[in-house]
């Protein structure tokens, strides 16, 4: 997959030089280039941003840079010589909203371009130019207001490169973990040596060797634990409480 980012705060990426990301970047399943927005500007500030048509508070991102840029990334894209499209993606607190689905079918897309506003958003033109010629995304990655769509996008970015194939080496750790097999549900609480730290203990069960049992276990802690903390994630016949013995195991 190649990802183009376009950002102001270009530093904001040397995280994804890190860990997993890292790796993926080394194994070649990935390819990110990071493009300074203010690179393809002419006058001597670098100007990329302006006031707000018909005024208002704060300052407006200037459609001509973002154009620049785009069209390059565009033009260079790895995708020009096959059947995929390129996905522009828009971070912003007025998108839909980023989930666990999302990340699957980005982590399926060959070309991915995060473009990052900052201030009070983008010239609504460079959305409407972009949509019109190809693929474009407006996504929120929950309900809170950012100063910018680079923090967005390295959590997006993160979720989707991990789900890249050959990317994790148990392929069983994605599929035990929240939000992902067992029909959403959040993790089961986990422990390690030693089987009693200050005090507390590990649950007997797991230390039981009784394989059936663990599992029993887990899929309870499972239920509690999403019915406690995230009930909306609930499937629907586990509502009226068909599913485990949630009334013993509140709280
Ligand atoms: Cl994607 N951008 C900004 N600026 N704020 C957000 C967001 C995105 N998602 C939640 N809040």
């Amino acid at each position: 997959m190649r990802i183009d980012i376009v950002s102001i705060f270009p530093a904001y990426f040397d995280a994804l030089e890190l860990s997993l990301l890292g790796k993926a970047r080394q194994r070649g399943l990935l390819d990110v280039a990071v493009h300074d927005l203010r690179d393809v500007t002419t006058d001597k500030h670098r100007t990329v941003d302006d006031k707000p048509a018909g005024g208002g508070a704060g300052m407006v991102m200037k459609a001509e840079p973002w154009g620049l840029v785009l069209d390059k990334i565009l033009s260079e894209s790895p995708t020009v010589a096959t059947d995929a499209e390129p996905l522009i993606i828009f971070p912003s607190p007025a998108g839909e909203v980023f989930n666990q689905g999302m990340a699957r079918e980005l982590a399926g897309e060959a070309h991915l371009i995060f473009g990052c506003g900052r201030y009070e958003g983008i010239d609504q033109r460079v959305f409407d130019e972009y949509a019109e010629r190809g693929r474009v995304k407006l996504v929120s990655i929950g309900d809170y207001v950012l100063n910018g769509g680079e923090v967005a996008s390295i959590a997006m970015i993160e979720a989707i490169a991990r789900l890249l194939p050959g990317m994790v080496g148990n392929p069983e750790s994605l599929v035990e973990e929240s939000h992902e097999g067992e029909s959403g549900l959040l993790e089961y609480p986990s422990y390690t040596q030693p089987a009693v730290w200050r005090g507390r203990e590990v649950p007997p069960v797991l230390l039981s060797g009784n394989h059936k049992k663990v599992a029993e276990w887990r899929h309870a802690q499972r239920i509690e634990r999403t019915r406690r903390v995230r009930p909306d994630l609930l499937p629907p016949e586990a509502d009226q409480g068909s599913v485990g013995t949630q009334r013993e195991l509140q709280n």
